[in-house]
């Protein structure tokens, strides 16, 4: 009998939020691959990336989580014995009881990330559950913190210009992101740009594929990027190239910024950022006259120390030249749909309408190394639930991330689809379906899309959906089984989504003929505080952009501490190969040291040389590759390897500071500073 085609969505974090097709065979996916050209999200156009062609493998791999595990062995052995899910959830449930009991219900730290999970698995019943108990919340620092307060702060609740307008662009500045990498679909666009006559500019340390196909390449030292906003802004205000109209207009906090910019002249950025004074200067005059202009910042921008101020004046740029208001002009942001949902409808019907209890304690992802083991945190964490999130492989500084999740006193329940290293330091850990297995909805970060991702094979295995792992926690520690009822429509239609779409369907969630920013869509701050300059005469929804706030950090440039003990910049940007630490373990990135010819040079390093690469936090021992597209100074390994990989005790996380950027508290993998040296 040949295989059964059916329609799906790829709920991976990823922008580009695939209509996929796959292929079915006794219950089994034989295929993975694209919806037809016509079907499903346009941004498709027919083709998937080759890591998800792979997913198969992965769905139905020995490294799958089959059956609920207790462990059996020391944590980290990942000794485990079968369990049923009453057994297991009885143990989660009691162990949970107990910490409440005796510490309170901030000593229960769910970390649930599951970006790369459906809307619903991802903003359903677990948050809710933990929200009813009161437990501690943790924050989604790892990811996106940074540049989305970045984003509210300059425009508040504005969209993002549509992606599929990108070919009215006639200049185009990605910065700090590359789309040939972690947005494969957008390439099309940007070539369509460029064929009707676009400059295209990339603004990374690295000449990365996308750099490659640049008309210009500008490659800032790691990290300084506020500086070379600030360069370019000081540069249009001095050659007379501010667009005074729309400044008048639309935006407030002109002369903060100015303010901030003005001890940047061209030459001193050069010697901060490394980049040519002249080519600050062409940028500026190239980004003040070639209309319209399109900005697609990236999150290589927020990684470091300086990621909120650097993404606060990229953001501002495109109003300091006025490039707004017709198709091809504008910023892409983030598309995501969730924040259309009506998630409080779903929290008042989970939750009814008590009021919430006490606010409950923040922790914050991207600094887990820290409270999982401080012994001084009161009250300690006592439960860690891990959801939708591989933190052994992905938060900073691992080596105390290893220590926290070793801790005998801390009971740990991982929900995995895959045994991962974060699943093998689990005292229990529950199979995960994946979302060929479940019914779910699918929105993307990358278009205005909302999709339905239905069961395509039964359950693999015992596996559970994140919402029936709630409502069997719920039932046990005494919270209303009704209210915490999974099924997946009723769900949806709570947060407004009724009927589910078909497979295939796309339910757009932005109207096409509504996407320019500054004629359909406007600054909005009115959900935080309203600053006194906030033009309150002006309809609702057309707000000004911000462009400075004196509520928030100064726009400075903070140098690295480390100097001279460890000169080199270690970047761990996105590979082909996975999606964060999600498909790695089938084909792994190349775990080599990527070090520019001089700087191997320097240290008499060849290409495939053993090298030992360390800074205060800990020490790999890899190959090196020798790599004359990154700028010298900087290095790179993959980022979302598994332990197995590379080194084959830890990963690049091993080398990633865990302090964080002082405007959202995001994650800043790529302030590791590095020395190497032959083995
Ligand atoms: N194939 C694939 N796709 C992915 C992912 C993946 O792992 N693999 N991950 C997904 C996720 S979770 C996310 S958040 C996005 C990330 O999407 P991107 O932001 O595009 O990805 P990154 O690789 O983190 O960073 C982009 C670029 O920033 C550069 N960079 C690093 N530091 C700096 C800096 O200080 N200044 C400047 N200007 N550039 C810098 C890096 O060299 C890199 O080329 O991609 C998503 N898509
Ligand atoms: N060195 C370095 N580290 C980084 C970064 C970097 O640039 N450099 N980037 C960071 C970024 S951008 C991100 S987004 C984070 C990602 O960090 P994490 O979210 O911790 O990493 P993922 O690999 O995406 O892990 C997601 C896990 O969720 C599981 N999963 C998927 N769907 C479901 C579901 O429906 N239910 C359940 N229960 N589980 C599910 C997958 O099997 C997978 O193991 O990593 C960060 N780590
Ligand atoms: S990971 Fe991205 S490019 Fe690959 S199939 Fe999923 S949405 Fe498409
Ligand atoms: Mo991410």
């Amino acid at each position: 009998m040949a295989p059964r085609l059916a329609l799906t969505a790829c709920p991976l974090d990823c922008p580009d939020g695939c209509t996929l097709q796959v292929a079915v065979e006794d219950d089994q996916l034989v295929r993975v691959g694209a919806a037809p050209k016509g079907v499903g999200n346009p941004l498709t156009a027919g083709y998937i990336c080759a890591k998800v062609k792979r997913h198969a493998q992965r769905a139905h791999g020995s490294r799958r989580v089959a059956t609920p595990l207790v462990r059996v062995g020391p944590k980290g052995d990942a000794a485990f014995r079968p369990a049923s899910w009453d057994e297991a959830l009885d143990i989660v449930a009691g162990r949970i009881t107990e910490a409440i009991a005796s510490h309170g219900p901030a000593s229960v730290a769910p970390y649930l990330y599951n970006s790369s999970a459906g809307v619903l698995a991802a903003n359903g019943l677990t948050p809710l559950l933990f929200e009813a108990l009161g437990t501690s919340h943790v924050f989604h620092g790892i990811c996106a913190a940074t540049a989305g307060e970045a984003w509210r702060s300059v425009y508040g609740r504005m969209l993002s210009t549509d992606p599929l307008d990108v070919p009215h662009a006639r200049l185009v500045v990605v910065w700090g992101a590359n789309p040939a990498v972690s947005n494969t679909h957008l390439l099309p666009l940007l070539t369509e740009a460029r064929r009707r006559g676009a400059e295209l500019v990339v603004v990374d340390p690295r000449r990365t594929a996308t750099a490659a196909r640049a008309d210009r390449w500008l490659a800032p030292r790691p990290g300084t990027d506020v500086v070379l906003a600030l360069a370019i802004a000081r540069t249009l205000s001095a050659r007379g190239l501010l667009d005074r109209d729309f400044l008048d207009a639309h935006t407030v906090g002109l002369d903060g910024l100015l303010a901030a910019a003005e001890p940047w002249t061209a030459a001193r950025a050069e010697e901060v950022c490394g980049v040519a004074a002249g080519d600050i200067e062409w940028l500026a005059e190239t980004w003040a006259t070639v209309r319209p202009a399109l900005l697609r910042p990236g999150w290589g921008l927020e990684r470091n120390r300086n990621g909120g101020a650097a993404w606060r004046a990229v953001l501002a740029l495109p109003c300091l030249v006025g490039q707004f208001g017709t198709l091809g002009s504008g910023v892409l942001g983030a598309t995501s749909a969730r924040s259309l949902f009506d998630g409080r409808a779903l929290a008042r019907a989970v939750l009814g309408d008590a009021p919430p209890p006490a606010a409950a304690r923040q922790l914050n992802m991207a600094t887990v190394a820290d409270w999982l083991t401080d012994a001084a945190l009161d009250p300690p964490v006592r439960v860690l639930v891990v959801q939708g999130a591989n933190p052994a492989a992905t938060a900073p500084d691992q080596k105390a991330v290893l220590t926290g999740l070793a801790r005998e006193d801390v009971f740990t329940l991982v929900h995995e689809q895959v045994l991962t290293d974060t699943a093998r330091f689990a005292d229990v850990v529950l199979p995960a379906t994946t979302h060929f297995e479940a019914d779910d909805l699918v929105d993307s970060y990358g278009t205005y899309t909302l999709q339905r991702a239905a069961p395509v094979i039964g359950r693999v295995g015992q596996a559970r959906t994140n919402d029936e792992l709630a409502a069997g926690l719920a039932v046990r520690l005494g919270l209303d089984a009704e209210r915490f009822d999974p099924t997946p429509a009723r769900l949806a239609a709570i947060v407004g989504v009724a009927p589910l779409p078909e497979p295939g369907e796309v339910v757009p969630v932005r109207p096409p003929e509504a996407t320019v920013q500054f004629r359909d869509t406007f600054p909005s701050h009115r959900s935080r505080d309203t600053a006194a300059s906030e033009p309150a005469v002006r309809p609702e929804g057309t707000g000004r952009a911000r462009l400075w706030d004196p509520a928030l950090a100064p726009l400075d440039y903070v140098a690295a501490p480390e100097g001279d003990r460890f000169p080199l910049a270690l970047l761990t940007p996105a590979t082909p190969r996975s999606i964060s630490s999600l498909l790695a373990e089938i084909e792994p990135p190349d775990g080599g040291l990527h070090l520019h010819p001089e700087d191997a040079a320097a240290r008499g390093i060849a290409e495939g040389g053993r090298v030992r690469v360390w800074n205060d936090l800990g020490e790999l021992e890899l190959e090196a590759r020798l790599d004359a597209d990154l700028r010298p100074g900087v290095a790179t390994l993959p980022k979302g390897q598994w332990f197995e990989h590379g080194d084959g005790r830890a990963t690049a996380n091993l080398l990633a500071p865990g302090h964080v950027d002082v405007l959202a508290g995001g994650a800043c993998f790529n302030d590791a500073r590095v020395e190497v040296a032959l083995l």
